[in-house]
């Protein structure tokens, strides 16, 4: 694990940026089919936990899990072809955006809000059982925050001293529920005291700030072997899906001062990096992911004859 510096964080939220820019693209051409939930905005939180996670800690995701499933190493062309719903995808194309699944990075997903939260539980647990200090995060939205699932880990974590990090990724709206309806950053926070663990806040549009509370954070649950809870407030600057009408949604007149790409070329900026070589990160990482949305055009669809296939147990007896 290894400090990164601001300038590889900058690269890394341009990446997420122009991978959720192809996905916006095959939702335009009706390529992409059902809900697609990207986290335009929401790229800091990601690029933040760049480097503070090992091989074997486990990452379990959300609906709009593209970004989480970037950093923890699932290949960009496997999960592309996953969402493009090609036979080369991470899951043959049968698991769709919100149900990316790959065994070699630990990483997964799950469309069921508050889903994350007991499957990262039940890695925790397994963790402890196997005296590994592996750590496992479980991301999850606000509106998924008030789930049941995350009280029950909370008691279940705690009362076992199971290594479970939550983050929580509070982008103002649950669907067209507003935050500010039922709890602001600190109240979801403060949750993790009620079952003796720290919690901590932090602004999910400062990379850097990001980097440095995850970083302490998931530290304290490795070594302590207890969970914590890190929120993370920032803008969703997208619809809850693409073809959400946001008629809930207030006008808000320009939401630059939220966009953490656009803040981090400020600082760097303003610590005498070119605007050039700031130009050409974003370029590249376009290129690189047009790059990969060709590739994943040529490929072919899932068979139907397989449709059937790994949703049963097979072998078993009758
Ligand atoms: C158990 C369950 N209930 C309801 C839904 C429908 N649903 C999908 S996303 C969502 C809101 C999630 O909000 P939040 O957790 O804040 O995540 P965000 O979409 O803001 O990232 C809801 C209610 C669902 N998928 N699963």
């Amino acid at each position: 694990m290894s400090e990164l510096i601001l300038l590889d964080r900058f690269q890394w939220m341009a990446r997420i940026r122009a991978f959720e820019q192809a996905c916006l693209e095959g939702v335009r051409t009706r390529e992409i089919h059902g809900e697609l939930h990207l986290a335009i905005g929401q790229e800091a939180i990601a690029a933040g936990m760049v480097g503070w996670m090992r091989d074997d800690d486990a990452l379990v995701s959300t609906h709009r899990n593209h970004s989480h499933a970037l950093v923890k190493g699932v290949s960009p062309y496997a999960l592309l072809a996953e969402i493009f719903e090609r036979s080369t995808g991470l899951c043959g194309g049968f698991g769709g955006h919100m149900h990316p699944f790959d065994v070699r990075h630990r990483f997964s997903a799950s469309g069921i809000v508050g889903a994350s939260l007991p499957v990262a539980l039940g890695h925790a647990y397994s963790n402890r059982l196997s005296e590994s200090d592996a750590v496992a995060i479980a991301v999850t939205g606000e509106g998924g925050a008030n789930h049941g699932t995350f009280h029950e880990c909370m008691v279940m974590a705690s009362a076992w001293k199971l290594p479970l990090m939550i983050v929580i990724e509070n982008n103002g709206f649950a669907i067209s529920v507003k935050t500010q309806e039922f709890a602001t950053a600190d109240v979801l926070a403060h949750r993790a005291s009620a079952y003796g663990c720290a919690g901590a806040v932090v602004d999910g549009t400062d990379v850097d700030a990001v980097s440095r509370t995850f970083s302490a954070l998931i530290s304290q649950t490795r070594s302590e072997m207890m969970p914590t809870v890190l929120v993370a407030s920032c803008r969703r600057f997208q619809g809850h899906y693409e073809g959400d009408v946001q008629a809930y949604r207030p006008q808000e007149g320009d939401i630059s001062a939220f966009d953490p790409l656009v803040r981090t070329r400020r600082d760097l900026m303003s610590t005498g990096v070119p605007v050039e070589d700031l130009d050409r990160i974003e370029k590249d990482a376009g290129v690189e992911m047009q790059g990969l949305l060709a590739r994943v055009r040529s490929d072919p669809l899932p068979n139907s004859v397989d449709a059937l296939r790994n949703v049963f147990a097979e072998g078993g007896e009758g």
